[in-house]
Formats: C-alpha cells, structure tokens, sequence
C-alpha cells in the first residue's frame, strides 16, 4: 500500500516549504494493494484506511505539526482515515514554532497505515520531506545557511549584470513617495523585500531573507565572512571565499559603508537607536506605531555613511534587506501584539483621503502595477511580483492591504509564505 502526500498541494519539490502559518496539504491512498478487503457476500462499506502522521526531524533540524481542518490545535501527530478508492483528504502542516530548518528536506513528514489485523498505524506507506523556512535573526545562521544567502545574493547581482538591478532602480530618489513618509511605508518594504526573497530562492529555494537587529551588536554580521567589515575609507571588505567581493552596483564596483561616531557595530546596538520593546510600545494604533519610520528605522540607516544612509542609494548596500526585514519583523511583532491584520480594523492602518497615492488600503503599490507617469514614477522596473510555489498571495499587482494578512490570519488566501523566528502564528 502506498500513499501520496502534497505539501502546499503540490507535488513538487521547489512547494515543499513551510512556515509558522498553517499550508494546505493534501494526502490519497495510490496503491491500495495490501490492504485486507472483507470477503463477499458481505456488504463491502466504503473503505477507509487510517494513516497516521508524524514530523521526523534530526536533533537541529526543522519540525512540524498537523491539524486537520482550518480551525483548532496543532498536534504532533494526526489520525486520517483515508478513502481506499484513492479521494484526497485534506490537512495543514506548520512549523513548529522553535523549531526551524537549517537545510532544505530536514523535515521528513512519514506517513503510517493500519493495516488489519494490525490494531495501530504501523505499516510505512508514504513520505515527503520539506523545509520549515523561517526568516532568522542573521546572528543566529549556520555558517552554511549563511553562504547561502550570500551566494544567492552574489547570484541575483551577477558582478552588476543580474536581476539585481532591477530591485536597486525600484528604490530611488523618484520613487520615494511610492513607499516612504506615509502610511504606506510598511506595507511597501514588506511587498519590496517578498518579491527579492522569492528571486533568492528562485535561485536557492532554501534561503530566507535574515535579519539584522539594529538595536543589539552583531559580532557574527559585520565580518568579512558575511556582510563585510567597514576599512578606514568606509570600503567594505571581504573575504577571499565572500561572493560579494564582486558586487556592482550602478556600473561601480563594492560597498561604501561605515560606521560613524566611533560606533563599533559588532559590540555596540546602533547609538539612539529605540529598543525593540520601546518600538513595540510606540502605540496600538498604526498611526502611532509607523512613527517608527524616523526611529528606529532612520535612526538605524543614518548610523552610517555610504550608500545605507541616503534613500536614493540604500538599496545599492545589501544591508539594506536585512535592515529593512527587521523594520518588516518589528511590523508583525506589533501585529501580533495588538491584534492587527485584519484591514477591516481601523487601528490596523491609516487611511485617509488626503493620503499620497499608493497609501490607501485599496491602492495597487508600484512598479508592480506597471503604472508609470501623473503621480507614479517615470518607469515601473522589474515587473510583477514574484510568484512563489508555496502560497498564492499577494499575487502579480500587490495592493497596500495585501501586506497586512501575511499569515493568512485572517483568511488563509492571504498568507503571503514568509514568517519570523520569533513571531507566532496566531
Ligand atoms: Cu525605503
């Protein structure tokens, strides 16, 4: 007897990742052979087998955990009683919170059959291995998850020639009003850094976006191993196995970036730069909580001097994704603080008429409307969003409140596919 199990409704390796939030999987007997059928003249009832489900992991590797419909407990194992004549069933698997991936398939999910006279789910009948994904404090990462983040980055840049460039021209001096001093700020960076993470793991399906934590040290970040270590000129430098020591940008060869003030960003948090806790308390309203525009988020960008401290530039220094995916994290920590992903709550946002374009909830967000001219920059580069085998939101044309329900919380259709190491489902 064999069963087939669909991770995000697919069969595909590159679907086969998960996070904290809750991905529809399917499961159907495909060889029913072996299992005892009753003997005629017998009513034969609709068969069903029951299968039970179970995380195996290696002691650092991801886990997950199972539920059965769209509400309810997660649990360690699930009980399916499967039809023998080979109908689908459908189930949830999730990450264990704490317990993420550190390699692509080190979650194996195996699948076991009653099979009479047995009295319990012994028989091996299927399995399928996938990957709890989690976007990761970057001074947490392996050395290996690390390269390859790094690798794929050097990747996507291609020595100045690769797509790269495309997500340096979206965040320019022109294209400001599009995503800053506005509502729309959050909404716009988390759209922005989805769609480079899903061209990362379109060249490593493994790897998610980490972050830097602007206000704790981070020995393990500013090496030359990783992001690179700032010279006395603000060049930053790397090591001999670092892929970015190839890294152009705008036809220009390196990074400019260094810290100022004597700051020592390996043993120091970022000067004035407000606490994740102070962050959290700016307020429970959104208008409130996206003051965190200026600090910590400007505060965190103007701790330097290069690329990282100007909008017009940011985007040319790497470091500007791990920034921004701590801004991002800080965002659903809030949410999940005050409870606000549901854009029919007001709190959850700040609408207003007088708001610029793209900083209303129903507003497309550029470029990936592909709108160009009146209110809306010159050109529109890079094209649609991303899309990603693992979850079918935001789609192509993104809107402001297609950011909000990254989870899929409030209905599972949104669920993005991104999720942090230390914030829960809810
Ligand atoms: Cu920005």
């Amino acid at each position: 007897m064999n069963v087939e199990l669909q991770i995000n409704d697919s069969t595909s390796p590159n679907a086969a990742f998960v996070g904290w939030a809750p991905s529809p999987c399917r499961i159907r007997v495909t060889n029913p052979a072996g299992f005892p059928l009753p003997v005629p003249p017998l009513p034969i009832p609709p068969i069903r087998v029951r299968v039970r489900l179970r995380s195996v992991s290696t002691a650092t590797g991801g886990a997950v955990v199972f539920r059965s419909g769209t509400t309810g407990a997660f649990t360690d194992t699930l009980d399916l009683n499967l039809p023998l004549a080979g109908t689908s069933v459908r189930f949830y698997v999730a990450g264990k919170f704490g317990r993420p991936s550190v390699a692509r398939g080190d979650v194996t999910i195996e699948a076991r059959a009653q099979i009479p006279p047995a009295t319990s789910p012994t028989t091996l009948v299927g399995r399928a291995r996938c990957m709890v994904r989690i976007r990761k404090n970057a001074e947490s990462l392996t050395a290996a998850e690390r390269d390859r983040f790094v690798n794929a980055l050097a990747t996507l840049n291609n020595q100045g020639a690769g797509r790269f460039a495309d997500f340096r021209n979206m965040h320019t001096d022109v294209s400001s009003p599009q995503a800053h001093g506005a509502p729309g700020f959050l909404p716009w960076h988390r759209a922005y850094l989805l769609d480079l993470e899903r061209e990362l793991q379109a060249i490593d399906p493994s790897v998610a976006l980490p972050y830097w934590r602007f206000d704790q040290p981070a020995p393990k970040l500013f090496t030359p191993d990783f992001f690179g270590s700032s010279n006395a000129n603000g060049a930053v430098q790397f090591s001999a196995t670092n892929p970015l020591q190839f890294w152009v940008t705008d036809g220009v060869q390196g990074v400019t970036r260094a810290p100022l003030n004597n700051w020592i960003p390996t043993t120091q948090p970022g000067p004035g730069v407000i606490t994740e806790a102070a962050t959290l308390a700016l307020g429970a309203a959104y208008a409130a909580f996206s003051g965190m525009e200026g600090n910590p988020h400007g505060t965190a960008h103007t701790r330097w001097s290069g690329f990282i401290r100007s909008i017009g530039t940011a985007a040319k220094d790497p470091l500007f994704f791990m920034l921004h995916c701590n801004v991002d994290r800080l965002w659903a920590k809030w949410q999940k603080q005050n409870g606000r992903f549901d854009a029919a709550v007001a709190a959850s946002f700040a609408g207003d008429p007088n708001n610029p374009i793209g900083h209303n909830l129903n507003d497309t967000m550029w470029p990936w409307n592909g709108i160009t001219g009146g209110q809306r920059p010159p050109t529109a580069p890079g094209g649609a969003m991303a899309s990603s085998p693992n979850a079918s939101a935001p789609g192509p044309q993104p809107r402001v409140r297609s950011s909000l329900d990254y989870q899929g919380a409030i209905s599972a259709v949104n669920r993005i596919g991104f999720d942090y190491d230390d914030v829960r489902f809810v």
